[in-house]
């Protein structure tokens, strides 16, 4: 893996819709820039999906999905063969992908960057290309003359609406499980990011998918996302994004009754006792806020470290985020690209002016980096209250918030008051407190002596305004599908 190399100027392959198994313009002829974030400047146009091409997707979602048809009829392994192959497909092509990542992007293609990502989704297709054929349900000793069983079956229409911090791996997340279970898709892609998922779009033809059983839309929220979130046809939305569009999705479902799942934003609590080796846990808990630059919703934004060794712990964060290496995502040794855009590099440094208007002490950081492109310094804020803006607000950028603690109960308090409940971590060799901590407090995930280790096999969701429903794992597979009781009438039980 070390070995692969990027693509500095990948071709850019595809910029159409993709419904059908086809590459189409978009009804309307519209077409919308994808940017570079590194450099400002536009790679190219692709084509905007709107209403009218939200309903052509469904259409041919809903004709894959109807009763007898070559993906209703094909045998659950077959299915889980689809996966695998596209797996392979995406392997195969790994360096062009993650330089395609890295370009519409932003993140490093390092390890730590795009080729991380884009590896995890091989994982992801290969864990549910294994369930296929093990979705199953039960049968049943109910009272009476009956025999009962129970069928899960897929849920029908998916429509998904995946962010832009993680843009391939979003999409593996929420095709992976669906298609593991026998539903159908229409994908649409963030505005920011469209273009890898649209080339997952000709790996999943070349692997064989039938027609319409995947679809990818490039395309706006407000337009193509509120189209397909209240599609009369679409029986589940799975959503990952703001808080502030989840209330919106989940308000447009009710009005079918549609199931929804969400992944929302965070406020992560990272807690740092004082028995731990102090320079090791620096680097992780520097790393659990700033990796992808902070833009990754679990990220541990709220490092709370015990008042015995804080100050030496601010002083280490402060020398480690000033040697974090900033610049170009294409050399091997950049730790920190750009941030996506300008209105999200915006957002951060004006919390980050917050922070320092309401006395936090900025350790590092602080400031845009460079004139071109959205580079932001990463950033340590010591001293912080945990009514400051940035101790309460997602900030989705580099900035990392020390906060000091006493005790156990006082540090377990402050880490749940807080309106998400996304992630949380651990870090202590006294099994009591890791135990206690897991116990109490309020996240999906609750890490011990590590951060971000997410899983293909694990779930990852979030309690509170984070979320609803959980990704990942078998836990993920829950939402897709329906349970069915089948309940035949016997002439009498002899057994
Ligand atoms: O999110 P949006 P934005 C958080 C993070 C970030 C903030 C805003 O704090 O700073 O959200 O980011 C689609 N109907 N997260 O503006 O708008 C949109 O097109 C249907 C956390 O990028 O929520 C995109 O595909 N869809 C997060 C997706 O929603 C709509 C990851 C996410 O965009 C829509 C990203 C509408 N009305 C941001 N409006 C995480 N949980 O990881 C927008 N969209």
């Amino acid at each position: 893996m070390e070995n692969l190399k990027p693509v500095r100027e990948p071709e850019i392959k595809y910029t159409q819709l993709f419904i059908n198994n086809e590459f189409v313009n978009s009804e309307s002829g519209k077409t919308f820039p994808t940017i570079n974030p590194a450099t400002a400047k536009k790679i190219c146009d692709v084509q905007e999906a709107d209403k009218a091409d939200v309903d052509k997707a469904v259409a041919a979602a809903k004709k894959a999905f109807e009763l007898g048809s070559p993906y209703r009829t094909m045998n659950a392994s077959s299915r889980g063969r689809l996966l695998e192959k596209l797996a392979d497909l995406i392997e195969r092509d790994i360096s062009y992908i993650a330089s395609l990542e890295t370009l519409d992007n932003g993140k490093a293609f390092a390890l730590h960057g795009s080729l991380g990502d884009i590896f995890f989704c091989c994982m992801v297709f290969r864990y549910y290309a294994g369930w296929a054929d093990k979705i199953h349900g039960k049968t049943i000793p109910v009272d009476g003359s009956y025999f009962a069983f129970t069928r899960h079956e897929p849920v029908g229409i998916c429509g998904q609406i995946i962010p832009w911090n993680y843009p391939l791996a979003m999409a593996t997340w929420k095709i992976a499980p669906a298609v593991a279970a026998g539903n159908v898709v229409v994908m649409k892609t963030a505005e920011q990011t469209p273009l890898t998922a649209l080339y997952l779009a000709s790996l999943i033809k070349e692997a064989g998918f039938p027609p319409g059983v995947v679809n990818i839309l490039s395309g706006y929220g407000p337009t193509a996302g509120a189209a397909l979130s209240n599609h009369p046809d679409v029986n589940k939305v799975a959503f990952t994004g703001s808080t502030e569009v989840g209330k919106i999705i989940m308000a447009a479902a009710s009005n079918d009754i549609k199931r929804v799942t969400l992944e929302l934003g965070g406020k992560s609590a990272c807690v740092v006792f004082d028995d731990v080796d102090v320079e090791s846990v620096v680097a992780q808990a520097q790393e659990a806020c700033m990796t992808n630059m902070g833009q990754c919703c679990v990220a541990g934004t709220r490092t709370f470290v015990h008042e015995k060794i804080y100050d030496e712990f601010v002083a280490k964060s402060r020398e480690l985020a000033l040697k974090r290496k900033i610049g170009d995502p294409f050399d091997n040794t950049t730790i920190n690209g750009p941030q996506i855009d300008e209105e999200q590099m915006n957002k951060i440094l004006d919390l980050i002016e917050s922070g320092k208007k309401e006395g936090a002490k900025c350790e590092a950081g602080g400031e845009r980096h460079g004139e071109n492109g959205y580079f932001i310094k990463p950033t340590v804020f010591s001293g912080v209250q945990d009514n400051m803006r940035i101790a309460k607000e997602e900030i989705f950028g580099p900035v990392q918030q020390i906060f000091k603690f006493k005790t156990l109960d006082e540090v377990l308090a402050r880490a749940n008051d807080s309106t998400y409940g996304l992630g949380a971590a651990i870090f202590t060799n006294d099994i009591n407190k890791a135990l206690m901590f897991s116990q109490g407090v309020q996240a999906g995930t609750c890490w011990v002596n590590c951060y971000n280790a997410v899983t293909s096999q694990g779930p990852f969701g979030g309690f509170k305004m984070s979320g609803l429903g959980r990704e990942l794992g078998e836990y993920g597979l829950q939402n897709y599908v329906e349970v069915k009781n089948v309940v035949v009438k016997i002439p009498q039980k002899n057994s």
